[in-house]
C-alpha cells in the first residue's frame, strides 16, 4: 500500500502544474559593485493580474519587537488589513506621515495588544515610523495582487503559483529603482527574470 500511495504522490506532483495550470517566476536583483547591501528586501511583484483571489485569511502582522519593526518590508495585498502588534514592554506610537493612507497616528497601547489599520489604495507605499524610537523605520507595500516576493540577502526571488499571462513586473527598493520588465508566463517553462538596481 506505501508503494501505491507513494506512486500517486509521485504521478500527483508530474501532473500537478499542468492541471494547475500557473507557473513559477524566479530570478535576482543585481547591483553595481559596492551597493550589494541593497539587494536584500527589495519587493519584486506583477503589477496587475486580472484574475479571482482571495485575501489571507490572517491578517499581516507588524510587529513592534525589541525596538524595532518586524518585519522591516511588508507587502500585502489591497484591502488587507494590518495588525500592528506591541511586544515590547515599553510604549510606542506608530504612525505614518503618507497621505494614501491618510497621515494615521495610531497612538500607544500596551505589550500584546493589536492595533489595526486597512490598506485600500493600490501602489501605496506607507512608511511607519515611531514618535518615541525615531530609529524605527519600515514600510507597508500595497499591492494589487498576491504575487509577490522579498528577494533574500542574495538578491534573489521566487514568486509561484502565476496563471498564464502577459505581464509587468515591477520591483520596489527602498533606495534603488529598476526598469519595468514586461513577461509572459506560460503553461510549462518557469520564468527567469533579472533586475538592475540603480539610483
Ligand atoms: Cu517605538
Amino acid at each position: 500500500m506505501k508503494i501505491l500511495k507513494r506512486i500517486c504522490l509521485f504521478i500527483a506532483v508530474l501532473f500537478l502544474p499542468g492541471l494547475l495550470a500557473s507557473q513559477t517566476i524566479i530570478g535576482e536583483v543585481k547591483t553595481d559593485p559596492g551597493k550589494e547591501k541593497y539587494k536584500i528586501n527589495t519587493v519584486v511583484y506583477i503589477e496587475n493580474v486580472d484574475t479571482h483571489f482571495d485575501l489571507p485569511e490572517e491578517n499581516p502582522v507588524m510587529n513592534q519587537k525589541e525596538l524595532q519593526f518586524l518585519p522591516k518590508i511588508l507587502p500585502i495585498v489591497v484591502g488587507s488589513t494590518v495588525d500592528f502588534l506591541n511586544s515590547d514592554d515599553v510604549l510606542h506610537n506608530v504612525f505614518s506621515p503618507d497621505s494614501c493612507v491618510n497621515k494615521f497616528n495610531l497612538g500607544t497601547w500596551k505589550k500584546g495588544e493589536v492595533r489595526s489599520v486597512k490598506y485600500d489604495k493600490i501602489e501605496c507605499v506607507s512608511v511607519l515610523l515611531c514618535n518615541v524610537h525615531p530609529e524605527m523605520e519600515a514600510y507597508v507595500i500595497v499591492l494589487q495582487n498576491p504575487f509577490f516576493a522579498i528577494t533574500n540577502e542574495e538578491g534573489e526571488f521566487i514568486i509561484e503559483n502565476v496563471p498564464p499571462g502577459v505581464y509587468n513586473l515591477k520591483v520596489w527598493n527602498e533606495k534603488l529603482n529598476a526598469k519595468v520588465k514586461q513577461i509572459t508566463v506560460g503553461e510549462i517553462e518557469e520564468v527567469i527574470v533579472n533586475f538592475h538596481l540603480k539610483r
